[in-house]
């Protein structure tokens, strides 16, 4: 295999990795303070994965995965039954993916049954785009395929505009990752989006990045919740602000609030950029390791690298 081969499949490996280490850091925290954070934990050196379990970010992320290399490429229909397959409610699901779980389970169709959700506008939560890497990574030398695959697979449990366009956000900057364009990625990801309230985070990130800005400005200007527009655009900037996976992780999740997802979004985007090496050894031996654990997660990336590399799709 030449090197460059080689850093890609690092590349893949780092990004679904990556996805579950920040997730399994985060989750013990989500919902926490930024503030009840520091009182804990303190401000200096970075968190330890004490844990180590995953929750739905990577167990979904596991599904979108699976359900590529079956099809060697996007089925709705197949991507929507292995997420209900895979469903674990303890690792703590979404309620309106819940809601979109239970009705699929029932017999709806796989592009119809989140449509109902939150009032028939659709949910605009984060769980389309924590889950998304798989497809950043498949797609990666091809911005319209990878937009257009977002977007299908969001409609499984998110069917309002700002869910999809969070989840194509996200893939774009995993895929931009891998490619290695990290200088030119805050202006490629403004020209991507097309809705304005992520184009508007785009350009307030160019400004915190500039200023170095605390973490009170950063929750306040990019957010830290549960929607997307409050999480993709923090998990973009945690990975530009730093020079290393580790802390932009930890930065990511030190902001509080939804940690676990905006600390898988932000370790795939590192993971992707970085390589599976980067990601802190500690951190990784930490990491679950049954049926579906990390040697698991690992096998998909590298499958996922060889379909990608072979151009089967
Ligand atoms: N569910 C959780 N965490 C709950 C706490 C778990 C706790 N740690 C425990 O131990 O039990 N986390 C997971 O859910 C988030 C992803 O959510 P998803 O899949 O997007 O769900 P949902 O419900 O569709 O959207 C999230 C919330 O966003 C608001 N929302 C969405 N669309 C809306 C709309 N059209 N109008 C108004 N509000 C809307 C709602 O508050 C949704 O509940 C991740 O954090 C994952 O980790
Ligand atoms: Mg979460």
């Amino acid at each position: 295999m030449t090197e460059s081969k080689r850093d890609l499949r690092s590349k893949f490996i780092g990004a679904l990795l990556g996805t579950a280490v920040g997730d399994a850091l985060g989750a013990p925290l989500e919902g926490w303070s930024s503030e009840r954070i520091t009182r804990v934990y303190g401000d200096a050196g970075r968190l330890a994965l004490v844990e180590g379990r995953y929750s739905d970010d990577t167990e979904q992320m596991i599904g979108v995965a699976e359900s590529l290399l079956i099809i060697k490429g996007f089925d709705g229909a197949d991507m929507a039954r292995t997420l209900v397959q895979n469903m674990n409610p303890k690792r703590g699901y979404g309620p309106g993916s819940r809601a979109a779980f239970e009705r699929l389970r029932a017999g709806e169709r796989w592009d119809e049954a989140a449509q109902h959700l939150f009032g028939g506008m659709g949910s605009y939560g984060n769980g389309a785009a924590m889950r998304i890497a798989p497809i950043g990574l498949l797609y990666h030398d091809n911005p319209k395929k990878l937009r257009e695959v977002a977007y299908r697979s969001s409609q499984i449990t998110h069917t309002h505009e700002l869910g999809k366009e969070g989840a194509a956000l996200q893939a774009f900057a995993i895929a931009l990752a891998v490619r290695n364009e990290r200088e030119e990625m805050q202006p490629q990801l403004e020209a991507f989006v097309q809705q304005d309230v992520f184009k508007q985070k785009l350009r307030r990130m160019e400004r915190l990045l500039r200023t170095e800005a605390s973490s009170g400005e950063v929750i306040a200007e990019l957010g830290n919740g549960m929607a997307a527009f409050d999480s993709v655009p923090t998990a973009i900037y945690s990975f530009l602000r730093f020079e290393d996976f580790e802390h932009s992780v930890d930065f990511a999740i030190r902001l509080g609030g939804d940690t676990d997802t905006i600390g898988a979004m932000t370790g795939a985007i590192c993971g992707a950029y970085y390589g599976a090496q980067a990601i802190p050894s500690d951190w990784l031996a930490q990491l679950e390791d049954g049926e579906k654990g990390k040697r698991y997660i690992q096998r998909l990336a590298e499958e996922l690298f060889d379909i990608t590399v072979k151009k089967e799709l």
